[in-house]
């Protein structure tokens, strides 16, 4: 599952049906009166927020968004049809602005929320609504209201239920495509991940959790440095953080120096981040030898913090099926 973070749509909402001009012509009333009905609504649009969405990235092929026109008044005094509302359905937690003042109009985060996002244009009155004792035959009708249009910026500031995270290459992605059906680009480069992927996760047979792989965190984030900025509101709605930290050895990285430097970034932008449950996940150990860190020391040294932590493999999958426990129990407790 790809994730699209931002994106703009056009949405327009339907023009209001032409009034109609009519005369009633029946056989033996030889003068008949104005019967021209009103145009009906245009349609309508609304935002809908479902928890059957997870992404925007539906909105990468339709971006064009128009309610339908309602339809004209006819003779015999009908009126026209309403233009059916338009849906448009978006995942909880999207965030919707419009893009030309910058005025946010939305922010829905319940299943089912609704927001009236354009009004369909009213329908035009009928020429028998414009009859008078002076004027018995008005010959005008109103041609309907036309529908509005908005440029909008849609963003999702997502709610995954974990939250993966940890210097580049630590792992996030292998690990995601473990707990997963994910199936993230995964290499041996720091910041192989641009945007964050999204999976799920099947706690039992009911429930399941999305996992997302919050990348490019580094020192500086909250300022703007690497790509961390845009990712750290994601982590705000996140319940639980795994803190992913590599044990092999690479001489120029201080692992308990860099792990408190995401901490600070992460509180730098938001004190909360860090009072959220968490754990540390000590990977790649199946690669552990002379060559790596010492883990009783490190594993120390969390405690003292008062952070759990747990060793663990992602490639060969060591360690997951403790860490999926913890998971579970942390859910039950909820
Ligand atoms: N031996 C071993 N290698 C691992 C393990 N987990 C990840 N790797 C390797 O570490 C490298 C980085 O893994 P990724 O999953 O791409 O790391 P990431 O944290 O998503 O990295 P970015 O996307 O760059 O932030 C890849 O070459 C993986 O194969 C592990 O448990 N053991
Ligand atoms: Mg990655």
């Amino acid at each position: 599952m790809n994730f699209l973070d931002e994106t703009v749509i056009t949405a327009i909402s339907g023009d209001g049906g032409k009034g109609c001009i009519s005369f009633r012509r029946e056989k033996f009333i030889p003068k008949g009166g104005p019967d021209g009905g009103d145009g009906g609504d245009g349609g309508s649009i609304i935002v809908r927020a479902t928890k059957r969405l997870h992404t925007l990235t539906d909105f990468k092929s339709h971006k064009y968004f128009k309610a339908s026109n309602g339809k004209p008044g006819r003779g015999k005094s009908q009126f026209g049809k309403n233009g059916p509302d338009l849906f448009i359905d978006v995942p909880l937690g999207t965030i919707i602005e419009d893009l030309d003042t910058g005025e946010l109009l939305a922010d829905l985060i319940h299943d089912k929320q609704e927001f009236p996002l354009l009004p369909g244009g009213k329908g035009g009155k009928g020429n028998q609504r414009f009859a008078t004792s002076t004027n018995r035959v008005p010959r005008i009708a109103h041609p309907g209201f036309p529908g509005q249009g908005k440029k909008l910026k849609l963003s999702l500031k997502f709610l995954a239920d974990i939250g993966l995270i940890g210097l580049p290459n630590a792992g996030k992605s292998t690990l995601l495509s473990r707990l997963s059906m994910a199936r993230p680009k995964i290499d041996s480069y720091p910041f192989t991940t641009l945007t964050p992927n999204l999976g799920v996760m099947a706690l039992d047979h009911e429930r399941s959790l999305i996992i997302a792989d919050i990348p490019g965190l580094i020192e500086g984030a909250s300022t703007g440095r690497g790509l961390g900025h845009r990712f750290l509101k994601h982590i705000e709605r996140t319940k639980l953080l795994l803190h992913l930290l590599d044990i092999t050895y690479q001489p120029d990285q201080e692992i308990l120096e860099d792990f408190h430097a995401l901490r600070q970034e992460m509180e730098t932008y938001n004190p909360a981040l860090v009072e959220k449950p968490q754990m540390v996940l000590i990977n790649k150990m199946d690669l552990y030898g002379p060559d790596c860190r010492d883990l009783r020391t490190l594993q120390t040294a969390l405690e003292k913090m008062g952070i759990e932590s747990l060793p663990v493999s992602a490639l060969t999958r060591e360690g997951l099926e403790g860490l999926k426990k913890f998971i579970a129990e942390k859910w039950v407790e909820d």
